[in-house]
């Protein structure tokens, strides 16, 4: 008899990064709408309410042996997900971000037996970097094809990475895109407070950009585009940096922006800022998605970004923002003078791109993908069994 509530694990980072924030928004909605959800990681996922009814933790703890070199996480994360995938009845394994948690969720099936019906599936979702990045590395190529040819589904955020994906690996299994969505909080702040919290005065036109401000977000771009956006208002930069600013500080005095840029470190209210702007700016060279770009869209701000990756699959050039060739600094700032030259614009674009991001990317459109995606998985298991309900 087909169970209506299945019985999920979800292996992600607990740190701020896109694979992580996602992979928690869908435990919590998986959770909702009846199924127990059960998180593997090495520390409780940044936004996972564990008040929550039906969600489960399960802390990883990585070895601190001193006869070895480096850490290991892949051996412990397995044990884990082996001893929990038996003991709390699992029926799929669902990994986020190929490295290690797809490998380990093959070494977990595999500790449970072979022949072991009532071993979870693997279904791994692949968020970016774990193909754009370590896909192309020959130390760690072989080892995501051998994980990604043993899941039993594979999903991508994007159809770019999709494309990008069958283009490093040899796959015989379809890559199915199941796109990212977002889930705004009810607003914590008004955005008066925060503008005031930020010493702005409504004059001045706040441009956003939220990111772990890794290398590949191209942070040294991100600032040259803003210094040479020039308007009859006074501009300002908000970073909220999901990692340390320290090594861009010398490019701010070199390009005299001290006083325009404000620098935030480690914010977990975002939303209360993307409030409090009025257009985002993104300078990834690479981007498989771009979750913080649809947080902007979501909260009715338009996007100025470079043309990458799955970008435009998020924003419409023209319609919620603008898109540019990567490296075309000057087409940046002459998008962000026109916005901020025109806040008619800046508002019609912006509540174009919540309409879009309304329409296309909400937990209610996406959440039944993935469950349609867990039970035709869960089928091809011996006689279709599903284990829990
Ligand atoms: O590179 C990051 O910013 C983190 C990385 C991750 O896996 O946590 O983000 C990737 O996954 C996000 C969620 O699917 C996507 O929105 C990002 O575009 C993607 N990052 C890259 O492709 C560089």
């Amino acid at each position: 008899m087909r169970k209506s509530s299945l019985k999920i694990g979800i292996t992600c980072y607990p740190l701020i990064g896109g694979s992580g924030i996602l992979a928690t928004a869908l435990g919590s909605e998986l959770a909702r709408r009846g199924h127990e959800v059960h998180f593997f990681s090495s520390a409780q996922p940044v936004r996972l309410d564990l008040a929550q009814p039906r969600i489960f933790f399960h802390e990883v703890i990585v070895n601190e042996y001193s006869l070895f070199t480096y850490p290991d996480y892949t051996l412990p994360l397995a044990v884990k997900m082996a001893q929990i995938g038996s003991a709390a009845e699992l029926d799929v394994f669902h990994v986020h971000y190929a490295v290690p948690h797809a490998t380990a969720a093959y070494l977990a099936v595999q500790m449970l037996g072979a022949s072991a019906a009532r071993a979870p599936k693997i279904i791994t979702t692949l968020h970016g970097t774990d193909t754009t990045l370590l896909g192309q590395d020959p130390s760690y190529r072989p080892a995501i094809e051998h994980a990604l040819s043993h899941s039993d589904a594979l999903t991508t955020v994007s159809e770019s990475l999709r494309e990008e994906t069958l283009a490093t690996f040899q796959l015989a299994q379809p890559v199915e895109v199941i796109r990212n969505f977002f889930v705004p909080s009810v607003r914590l702040r008004e955005r008066d407070e925060v503008r005031r919290e930020l010493g702005l005065t409504n004059k001045e036109f706040l441009i956003v950009h939220i990111s772990n401000v890794r290398p590949l977000k191209r942070v040294d771009l991100l600032l040259r585009s803003f210094a040479g956006a020039q308007s009859r208002r006074s501009l300002r930069l908000l970073i909220l940096a999901g990692s340390s600013f320290a090594s861009y500080e010398p490019l701010l005095d070199q390009l005299a922006l001290r006083e325009r840029v404000i620098v935030k470190e480690q914010v977990s209210e975002v939303e209360e800022y993307l409030d409090a702007a009025d257009a985002g700016l993104y300078s990834s060279e690479s981007e498989s998605f771009g979750l913080s770009i649809l947080e902007t869209l979501f909260h009715g701000k338009p996007v100025v970004a470079f043309r990458v990756g799955g970008i435009p699959e998020v924003v419409i050039d023209g319609e919620c923002g603008f898109l540019h060739p990567f490296g075309e600094i000057e087409a940046m700032a002459a998008s962000l003078s026109s916005l901020a030259d025109s806040p008619e614009l800046a508002r019609e674009m912006g509540e174009r791109g919540r309409q879009r991001a309304e329409t296309n990317f909400t937990a209610d459109q996406i959440v039944p993908e993935y469950e349609r995606l867990y039970r035709r998985v869960l089928e091809r298991r011996p006689g279709g069994q599903v284990f829990s309900g």
